[in-house]
């Protein structure tokens, strides 16, 4: 028969994982508020977005819109503890060896990972990009570009949060991703920026960039500095509010700001000669 440990390494079910949530006051508001934000920014931006026709204001308004779909589905994720998991931290983390308290009463080895909220940034945030390259008229090489780095960012921070192996190894997949974050940025402030003086949309592009850059390094700072990373902040709770208010300005007040100028000038979305070429423009 074979021996279970002093502090066994029991796995928390789905059923505790979501009850840990509804229990804990700053982490369950962290998620909620943002399904109810989510839900409702989108009606209101369906409402907002009504009378636009333009096929290329559209398809701006549909893709903001899909940020804010995406957030429903992900914290809904969080919330049901379908994307939430347990997770014992290697050595030389600072989480390492700690344990966590289940609502349940029960006890189990390691700290609680939202991962979910990665793989869905997989998924929200191409939307923000493709809205911004439609806004700037840039090329489809470039939008392709910005898009696939973007999803590499997300999917290698989803693999630093979820490695348990090697503490090195985490800071490595962070690594990685910053890389691909890098690419990203490079875009949005030397391509687009140009792009999108020829498109004549400067004025509401570079506010779009700014907002997006700092909020961007905004989520890279707060990983490191969060629970997952060099836990500065070692609260679950705390760590969930800083990226639950970064997403509240850099979902829903982004693409509102995104949604107000295309339907206050349409005209401009849609004409200009080079506007939107799907091939780089020659000089
Ligand atoms: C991680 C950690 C690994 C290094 C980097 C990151 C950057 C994340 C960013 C997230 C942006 C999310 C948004 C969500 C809105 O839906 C994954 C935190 C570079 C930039 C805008």
């Amino acid at each position: 028969m074979s021996q279970i440990g002093m502090s066994a390494t029991l796995q928390a079910s789905q059923a505790e994982l979501f009850r840990h949530v509804l229990n804990d006051p700053l982490l369950g508001s962290s998620i909620w508020i943002n399904i109810g934000l989510a839900g409702l920014s989108l009606l209101f931006f369906a409402y907002l977005g009504r009378s636009v026709d333009d096929p290329r204001g559209r398809l701006i308004v549909v893709s903001v819109m899909m940020v804010s779909a995406v957030s429903v589905a992900s914290y809904t994720g969080l919330a049901s503890g379908l994307t939430i998991s347990i997770l014992e931290m290697p050595d030389g983390h600072p989480m390492a060896g700690t344990t966590t308290n289940l609502a349940t009463g029960g006890t189990v080895d390691g700290t609680v990972s939202l991962w979910g909220r990665y793989l869905t940034w997989a998924f929200s945030t191409p939307f923000i990009l493709l809205a911004l390259g439609l806004i700037a008229g840039s090329s489809m090489t470039k939008i392709f570009t910005a898009i696939v780095f973007d999803i590499g960012i997300m999917i290698t921070g989803l693999a630093a949060a979820l490695t348990t192996s090697s503490y090195l190894m985490r800071w490595f997949w962070y690594a990685i991703s910053c890389t691909f974050f890098l690419v990203v940025v490079y875009i949005l402030l030397f391509e687009w920026p140009e792009d999108a003086r020829a498109a004549g949309t400067a004025d509401i592009f570079n506010t779009l960039k700014l907002l997006t850059v700092v909020l961007w390094f905004g989520y890279t700072i707060w990983w490191a500095l969060g629970n997952e990373g060099l836990a500065v902040v070692q609260s679950v709770g705390v760590t969930s509010w800083g990226y639950s208010l970064f997403d509240i300005v850099a979902k829903y007040f982004f693409s509102f700001l995104v949604i107000r100028y295309v339907v206050n000038n349409v005209e401009t979305i849609s004409s200009g000669a080079s506007y939107g070429a799907t091939t780089e423009s020659t000089p």
